[in-house]
């Protein structure tokens, strides 16, 4: 029976597929979590994983001395589309493939980008929070700022970045965008850096990959660049923004608003910015529905299952397209 190693937990949905064809290895059940890998660690031939963290608090990183102490892996499979915590370049320098779950949690991310964006620009939450807390007996809401006429900055113009474009426009939204590249197929105006696009845009929507080549692309420059009319909104990863310079350019005005669904460390999200009511905070739930955790985690099993037959698995990392995979 091919063994199959999940570090941090995933659904039970998942767990119970999984065990029913493979020899499952839960990390998180080890007493001893050292000792129980080392026991492990040489039939090992895949790495199930997922956004986590270990049982001592330290976010998963399944970096290369991690996935060097399994001779004989093969494939980390990630259920999410976000792979920044798998070392993929490392991965793929020896033949070891990565897959994530792209496509199938699109629109959800796409509309929870909208949901923190509407919530952050006309401040429903803390409306919300006005009327239930009994004040709206005393005074109205004051105005909020709003939606008509802005325009919105998309640092990252993936598939989720376009998702998030297709629906901006239908609220009458201008768009404009950075990325590594001018794409050819997409008429929105172009910016080399982030701080180009923050000082185009009064909306500011990250949807790039987090990893080390976009750690704090927004930083306080960015920020400044923003103005204090600006909102930064961050559906990604918290490593792209700079979280202190974001912390401190709320506090004193820097920019007026944000919407984030992503942190630094989380699930850790710093009392200074719990503390600022009119910024929007989500515990990461850009893709938390039912319907879509169930199409992920199918797919995550689809490329278990496909790799298991002897098959291509299907939905590699770029990073895994171009490996060399052969005998090692
Ligand atoms: C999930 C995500 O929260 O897909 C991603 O990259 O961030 C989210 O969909 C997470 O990956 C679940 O493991």
């Amino acid at each position: 029976m091919i063994e199959l190693l999940m570090p941090v937990r995933l659904s039970d949905q998942v767990c119970e597929t999984l065990a029913a064809s493979f020899k499952l290895h839960r990390l998180w059940e080890a007493a001893d979590e050292a000792a129980f890998l080392a026991s492990i660690a040489p039939r090992i031939r895949g790495i199930v994983t997922g956004a986590g963290i270990l049982s001592d608090g330290r976010a998963l990183r399944i970096d290369g001395p991690f996935m060097a102490q399994f001779p004989a892996l093969e494939i980390v499979f990630n259920l999410g589309v976000g792979y920044d915590t798998i070392d993929a370049a490392w991965a793929a320098e020896r033949g070891i493939l990565v897959t994530n779950t792209p496509d199938v949690l699109t629109e959800e991310t796409a509309d929870t980008a909208m949901g923190l964006l509407l919530n952050s620009v006309r401040q429903f939450p803390a409306a919300e929070r006005w009327l239930r807390e009994g004040r709206w007996e005393k005074a109205p809401f004051p105005l909020s700022a709003t939606l008509r006429g802005r325009t919105l900055g998309i640092l990252g113009l993936g598939r989720i970045g376009k998702a998030i474009a297709r629906r901006a426009q239908a609220f009458g939204v201008a768009i404009a965008y950075c990325g590594r590249h001018k794409q050819d197929d997409v008429t929105f105006p172009y910016y080399a850096t982030p701080l180009e696009l923050a000082a185009a845009c009064d909306i500011l929507l990250v949807a790039a990959p987090g990893g080390p080549q976009t750690r704090n692309l927004v930083d306080r420059a960015v920020l400044d660049a923003l103005g204090p009319q600006g909102i930064l909104i961050n559906i990604a990863r918290g490593s792209l923004v700079d979280q202190d310079a974001l912390v401190e350019a709320l506090q004193t005005g820097v920019i007026a608003s944000a919407g984030l669904d992503v942190f630094t460390h989380e699930p850790h999200v710093p009392a200074e910015l719990i503390a600022l009511d009119h910024v929007v905070l989500f515990p990461h739930i850009g893709s938390a529905t039912h319907e879509t955790r169930r199409a992920m985690a199918r797919l995550l099993v689809d490329n278990i299952e496909a790799w298991a037959s002897g098959k291509p698995p299907l939905t590699p990392v770029p990073e895994s397209r171009l490996a060399r995979i052969g005998p090692r």
